[in-house]
């Protein structure tokens, strides 16, 4: 299977070297794509070198900060036309683990198929390292009215260490994928599910950066929270008019 991760960055020019090296020695036979932003500090550039030297490195310059889930559709849609089997999710912060990384792809591909496997940190055997207090509140927390909202049963729907089948993916419209932050994450969950695809989680050991700084905001929280409500909504809707539609055919 031809396996693509897709590494978007903003400002990561201290962990992404790193991160690289790990992926090379931990999954030297993936391609890696690096989705920079136009990263003031020279993210891009940097990514672009390494890229010369390395035929399995590829780089997708955008033109200004345009969020985590633009940057995503876009990898994805440069995935998608170079005919990968399948494409990955993983943060350049050394959040999600290379290591961890086979489990998700030999996941993908168990007897039962999964059009989607997340590396989750709320089943058990799943752990997150160095992170304050309100940060673990705050995921679980939102992944418990994710799964309340939507009827779900994921336990890590705003979890970005991911693989996709490329099915799943053309599966979905993403050119119509507005969400940002978390969102986007909740957001392709929701359009596996509503698709009829089936999403499987594993167990991850999550550790906070060591370097750089994050881009989680409050307008990012807020957004989540906003339209995993509406959707929750509208589904919930849309049961109740199928439910009554269906009693009104009864004799
Ligand atoms: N290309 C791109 N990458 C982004 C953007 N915002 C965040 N990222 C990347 O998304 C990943 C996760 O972001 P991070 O700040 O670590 O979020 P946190 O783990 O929730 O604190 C990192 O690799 C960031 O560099 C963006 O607007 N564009
Ligand atoms: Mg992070």
């Amino acid at each position: 299977m031809r396996t693509l991760v897709i590494v978007p960055t903003y400002d990561e020019r201290e962990s992404l070297p790193g991160l690289l090296d790990r992926l090379r020695a931990e999954a030297p036979q993936v391609d890696v794509l690096v989705v920079d932003d136009a990263s003031p500090d020279g993210t891009g550039d940097l990514a672009a070198a390494r890229a010369a030297d390395d035929e399995r490195l590829h780089v997708l310059h955008r033109a200004g900060k345009g969020g985590l889930g633009a940057a995503y559709v876009a990898g994805f849609g440069w995935g998608l036309e170079r005919g990968y089997d399948v494409l990955c999710e993983m943060d350049a912060d050394g959040s999600h683990r290379p290591e961890e990384l086979d489990r998700l792809l030999g996941r993908l591909v168990a007897d039962d198929a999964p059009d989607l496997v997340i590396g989750s940190r709320w089943v058990p055997g799943g752990r997150v390292v160095n992170w304050p207090w309100y940060r673990s509140v705050l995921s679980r927390g939102g992944n418990t009215y994710v799964r309340g909202a939507l009827g779900i049963g994921v336990r890590d729907a705003t979890g970005g260490f991911r693989a996709f089948r490329a099915a799943a993916l053309r599966a979905v419209d993403l050119r119509s994928v507005e969400s940002h932050g978390y969102c986007f994450q909740v957001d392709m969950t929701w359009r596996v599910l509503q698709g009829g695809g089936a999403v499987a989680e594993v167990p991850i050991t999550f550790v906070e950066r060591a370097a750089g700084s994050s881009k989680m905001s409050r307008s990012i929280v807020v957004e989540a929270l906003t339209k995993v409500t509406l959707w929750g909504v509208r589904h919930r809707w849309a049961q109740l008019r199928a439910a009554s539609a269906g009693r009104g055919r009864r004799p």
